[in-house]
């Protein structure tokens, strides 16, 4: 059982969490359009990247509505307070199902941005998919222990650990091997690897957000926790590899992309 069910919430502690649950919702479903909308100034051999951040818009919004009626379907005003209702329970449980979706299809991002090809695309994104869903069903395993917090929390999210290090010194690799590649776009890769970095390594907190506060209010951070790595890792993402790509598009001398480089100082023709 989830931790959240352990808890009676005040109203702002329960509306905070409804609201950060619906915004985050909204700010894919924003992103989604950004993204279809602009996909036409990326060249064709890019342009599957801003189709990818549409996919993990579309299920990163079903996965967010659907919590957020949960959330608001768990929990009823009992007078005094939001407290767990009837047959109901709240589960955290729909975020790593989500994932199992979302996190291949980053990954995959990075490698069609990154501009690794051919057999080297191959075993890296082998090494993705086996790393990443290791890493997301284990650590489902592991959180399921999180209110005792005994050997299968700590075991399988240590197991998850494993995985999450590999990927890590893959998707150092691949941004590695794509600033060498690609050294037009090096800046622009290292805020990647950064943003990466930071973002994708709040999950592991969350994880432990029982064990850091047990209260209503470790509740309301592990929400607020996870949101912010949700709009961080997948929205701001992808809006950063459609500008690499776009970028890398004018480099190759694709035209939409020339034109829509609005952040690039109109060349001036010369009489
Ligand atoms: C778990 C279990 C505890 C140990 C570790 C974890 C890592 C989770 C990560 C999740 C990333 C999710 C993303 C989702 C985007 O849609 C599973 C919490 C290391 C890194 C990027």
């Amino acid at each position: 059982m989830s931790f959240e069910n352990m808890f009676e919430y005040t109203p702002l502690q329960f509306e905070v969490v409804l609201a950060v649950l619906s915004l985050t919702a909204a700010v894919f479903a924003a992103a989604l359009f950004y993204y279809l909308l602009t996909a036409r100034s990326i060249s064709p051999r890019l342009r599957i990247t801003s189709y990818l951040s549409a996919v993990v818009m579309v299920s990163a919004i079903i996965e967010l509505g659907a919590l957020a009626i949960r959330w608001n379907g768990s929990f009823d005003w009992n007078g005094s307070a939001f407290a767990l209702a009837d047959g109901e329970l709240f589960a955290n449980g729909f975020r790593y199902m989500n994932w199992s979706i979302d996190v291949p299809v980053l990954l995959t991002q990075l490698l069609v941005v990154g501009g690794i090809t051919g057999a080297a695309f191959r075993s890296k994104w082998i090494r993705f998919i086996v790393a990443g869903l290791g890493m997301i069903w284990t650590g489902y395993i592991g959180q399921f222990d999180e209110l005792e917090a005994g050997a299968s929390f700590w075991g399988w999210g240590a197991v998850s650990t494993v995985f999450y290090l590999w990927l890590l010194k893959v998707a150092y690799d691949v941004i590695t091997e794509a600033k060498v590649n690609q050294p037009n776009v090096a800046g622009a890769l290292n805020a990647v690897w950064i943003l990466f970095l930071v973002s994708w390594t709040i999950y592991p907190v969350a994880y432990l957000m029982p064990v850091i506060s047990e209260t209503a209010g470790g509740v309301v951070a592990r929400q607020l926790i996870y949101s912010f790595a949700d709009i961080f890792s997948k929205a701001v993402y992808g809006v950063m590899l459609g500008y690499i790509a776009q970028k890398l598009s004018a480099d190759e001398g694709y035209e939409p992309a020339i034109e829509t480089s609005f952040w690039e100082r109109p060349i001036s023709k010369v009489s």
